[in-house]
């Protein structure tokens, strides 16, 4: 033990006084150890979905237009037919930016529809994404900021058959050939018939459940053939062209694909959520 124990002291001292008389930060490496790997960063789960609905329509023939967030009281309202006292004209629904009560937040996509209408002459075919604000209470259901699209076709005899094909072959694209489909009516100042298309449950299959209400059927898509008046509203002549429209929230596409219950989570910026898509 003892002739064991001077062979390793003299190692210890010999390896001592080699390391010793080298500069410090040679030493202080250590080269075996592994490489800190940096994150790599993904597309946000909203920005993914609505990349693809947007795809779908573009592939369709359907041009990309944008317009302003701030918007004015004939953009929001006025041109889109809602009535001078529609309860969304309240402050408890619309976040008013001046006291004026006419410079807002918008509260829906649809105002660039109407700049589209003034600026371009028909055939118009457009889709329109973007940021929306809307008064409401945040829960796992609604934010008081998210995200729509909607999409116009305007041009000579556009009619219902038309809309209804065009939802169909989005639907199938996004969400399967094998989803099964309805459209009921449905009621919007702007559009006139107006529809609203439903997608079987992902959850229960239809039979009926929690998240969607025991109907078997969950609320998709709003559209419908654009009013006369907001025809009118935008420049273009309804004896002339006719027009249809529809519009959805992509959070709400975005919660059916990734499976999350709780809308909120989308926007706390918890890596351990988002990493996940
Ligand atoms: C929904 C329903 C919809 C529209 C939006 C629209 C715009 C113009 C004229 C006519 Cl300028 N319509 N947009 C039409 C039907 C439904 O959205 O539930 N959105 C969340």
């Amino acid at each position: 033990m003892n002739i064991l124990r001077n062979l390793i002291n003299e190692n210890f001292k010999n390896l001592q006084d080699k390391f010793s008389s080298q500069e410090e930060d040679t030493v202080s490496i250590d080269l075996t150890l592994p490489g800190r790997t940096r994150g790599k960063g993904t597309f946000h789960p909203v920005m993914v979905t609505l990349q693809e609905i947007v795809d779908i329509f573009v592939n369709m023939g359907f041009a990309v237009a944008e317009g302003p967030d701030i918007e004015d009281g004939f953009h929001n309202f006025d041109a889109l037919n809602f009535a001078p006292d529609h309860p969304a004209r309240d402050m408890q629904d619309t976040f008013f930016i001046k006291s004026d009560r006419e410079t807002l937040l918008r509260t829906h996509t649809s105002p660039v529809q109407i700049r589209v209408m003034q600026s371009q002459k028909p055939p118009i075919r457009s889709i329109m994404p973007g940021r929306v604000y809307r008064n409401e209470a945040i829960n796992a259901r609604s934010l008081a900021e998210f995200h729509q699209i909607e999409g116009l076709y305007i041009d000579k005899n556009v009619n219902f058959a038309e809309l209804k094909a065009t939802m169909m072959v989005f639907a199938k694209r996004m969400y399967g050939e094998n989803s099964k489909f309805r459209f009921r009516p449905s009621y919007f100042p702007f559009t006139e018939p107006s529809a609203e298309m439903d997608i079987s449950c992902y959850l229960c299959g239809g039979k009926g459940c929690r998240i969607c209400k025991q109907s078997g059927w969950l609320e998709i898509v709003g559209c419908g053939m654009v009013h006369p008046n907001v025809l009118r509203a935008g420049g273009i002549d309804p004896e002339e062209y006719s027009g249809y429209a529809f519009g959805f929230g992509i959070e709400r596409v975005a919660l059916l694909r990734t499976g999350i219950d709780d809308i909120r989570l989308f926007y706390e910026n918890d890596v351990r959520v988002l990493n996940q898509f």
